[in-house]
């Protein structure tokens, strides 16, 4: 029998459900794009905040001025919806002493300013609660109680690892971004992979992620991503390759290497920053990759570049017949999605849904599934602030435009990164939930989706490292997670 264990308060942290109705999305712009522009050059929200609402709710929300409660109360904390939030900052909270904002906050400065009070409530959080606690190093959660053991400790090879996956004979390949790749078993480093590609390692890009074909014992094939650098000097664009291990005992050497995709020259840039990636088989013949916008926001919603693209490719790089815009004029034909900002989260379910996470503006992480030809919004819409502070010209979404919605978004974000499925292994009770990774976040949730839908969410690591990577063993059904600062692997296990 399953024992339930109910009283959870870490089971959203700092997630909002993304509603089916407009309760929450409907909302009209109040102010000219231009206004907004020049606003967000020079204020930002905790300014706002600040000057207008600490003196009655606290400088970090903890209220007792004019009458006010505690912003960050467990109850709030875990409240659905951010609708309400705006709703009463903008309407006021007339009977209780507070004005409407209507007339002087435009509605990108109020939901900024939702924004800032989730992230008052997530830091009250932290500071009271923490993250999962273990006793005699066993944590609780739905369905299993879990051990975090090291696997890989720091020092031992790990530079910034940033991707994983196994060979059908238990041994693991792990990318580090610097460009190497360590041959390991368990806690073992055995070897590494020479002779591969030259990348670019400008900020965020460098080698990324490695993927063993399902059927690597047929046909031996293992794919890589990484920044490609370009023609121009200091440019650099995201690269799909494959290729071949020839093996010396444990050391092996990169060979027959094959371009799966490789974008025009024109679309590589400068800067470091949005290069995905990841890539998902799904068992049919066809590979999914994604690929950030390369800061480059605007180009999320042209199909003629590959920024911001999700691509389905056949397993040699050739395009499937039934991509959706193979027939659009001037095209990127592998594009199966678009409008995406950075996803660096991307799997198949077991139920056959692609799932991606993405990081979207400060407050606006997402999970999506991902479906064909859909237009994910960015940078049209998104539910977020700037990284500086400054409200976000961009508005949150309306119910009558057509992009499809997150199923799930987290305020505050936690630079999703990383994604896999569970398939039941070590945790029966988990097959096919699927497991995340937040960078800034330091955490790892088990996520529980069901017909295509988001259910609820569970936090199982909190604050170890910056995760890079989560990754199911194909064998053992236990969870990797490659973390950076400290760079170390650890796996998540079954404790009974
Ligand atoms: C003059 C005092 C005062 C000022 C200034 C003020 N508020 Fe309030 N606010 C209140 C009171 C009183 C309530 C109702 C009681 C409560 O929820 O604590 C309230 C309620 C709220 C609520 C609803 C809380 C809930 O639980 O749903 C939000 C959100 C809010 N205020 C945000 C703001 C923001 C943002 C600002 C600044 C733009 C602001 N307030 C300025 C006094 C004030
Ligand atoms: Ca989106």
């Amino acid at each position: 029998m399953i024992k339930w264990i109910t009283a959870f308060a870490s089971i959203a942290v700092g997630c909002t459900a993304i509603p089916s109705s407009d309760q929450e999305v409907a909302q009209t712009n109040s102010a000219p794009e231009a206004e907004l522009v020049a606003f967000a050059q020079n204020s930002s929200v905790s300014g706002i905040y600040d000057r207008t609402c600490a003196k009655c709710h606290g400088d970090r929300g903890q209220g007792g001025g004019g009458g006010t409660q505690s912003l960050n109360t467990t109850e709030k904390f875990h409240q659905k919806y951010d609708r309400p939030y705006f709703d009463a900052i903008k309407n006021g909270v007339k009977d209780m002493g507070m004005e409407a904002y209507a007339e002087t906050l435009t509605d990108q400065q109020i939901w900024g300013l939702v924004v800032h009070i989730r992230e008052l409530q997530y830091e009250a959080y932290r500071r009271e609660n923490g993250g999962p606690k273990a006793k005699d190093g066993v944590y609780q959660a739905q369905g299993h109680s879990y051990k975090v053991t090291t696997v890989l400790p720091r020092g031992g090879g790990l530079s910034t690892p940033w991707g994983i996956d196994w060979l059908p004979d238990g041994r693991s390949l792990i990318t580090n971004k610097a460009g190497t790749i360590l041959v390991t078993r368990e806690d073992r480093i055995l070897g590494s992979v020479s002779g591969l590609p030259t990348v670019a390692v400008i900020g965020q890009g460098g080698l990324m992620d490695v993927a063993v074909h399902p059927k690597y014992r047929e046909n031996g094939w293992i794919y890589l991503s990484y920044s490609d650098p370009g023609q121009r000097s200091g440019t650099a664009f995201t690269k799909i390759v494959r290729g071949k291990l020839k093996w010396t005992g444990s050391d092996a050497e990169w060979t027959e290497q094959q371009t799966i995709y490789q974008a025009p020259q024109e679309m590589y840039s400068g800067g470091g920053v949005h290069f995905g990636n990841r890539t998902v088989f799904d068992g049919k013949g066809h590979i999914y990759v994604c690929y950030g916008e390369r800061g480059q926001g605007n180009l999320s919603q042209d199909l003629t570049k590959t920024n911001g693209k999700i691509l389905r490719l056949k397993e040699d790089g050739t395009i499937p017949a039934d991509n959706p815009f193979v027939n659009s004029p001037g095209a990127v034909k592998a594009i199966w999605s678009y409008g995406h900002r950075n996803p660096q989260g991307l799997v198949m379910g077991l139920d056959g849904v692609l799932w991606d996470t993405e990081h979207g503006p400060r407050g606006g992480d997402e999970l999506n599934k991902v479906v064909k030809g859909g237009n994910y919004g960015w940078p049209l819409v998104a539910f977020s602030i700037n990284y500086n502070d400054a409200p976000l010209a961009t508005p949150w979404p309306s119910a009558s435009q057509k992009f499809v919605q997150p199923e799930m978004r987290w305020l505050p974000s936690i630079a999703a990164c990383g994604l896999d499925v569970i398939r039941g292994g070590a945790f029966p009770q988990w097959r096919g939930d699927l497991i995340a990774g937040g960078l800034a976040g330091q955490t790892v949730r088990r996520i529980r989706v069901k017909d295509g839908k988001y259910v609820d969410q569970e936090e199982l690591i909190w604050n170890m490292g910056r995760v890079r990577d989560v990754a199911v063993h194909p064998l053992t059904g236990e969870i990797y997670v490659l973390l950076n600062q400290p760079d170390t692997v650890v796996k998540i296990s079954r404790a009974n």
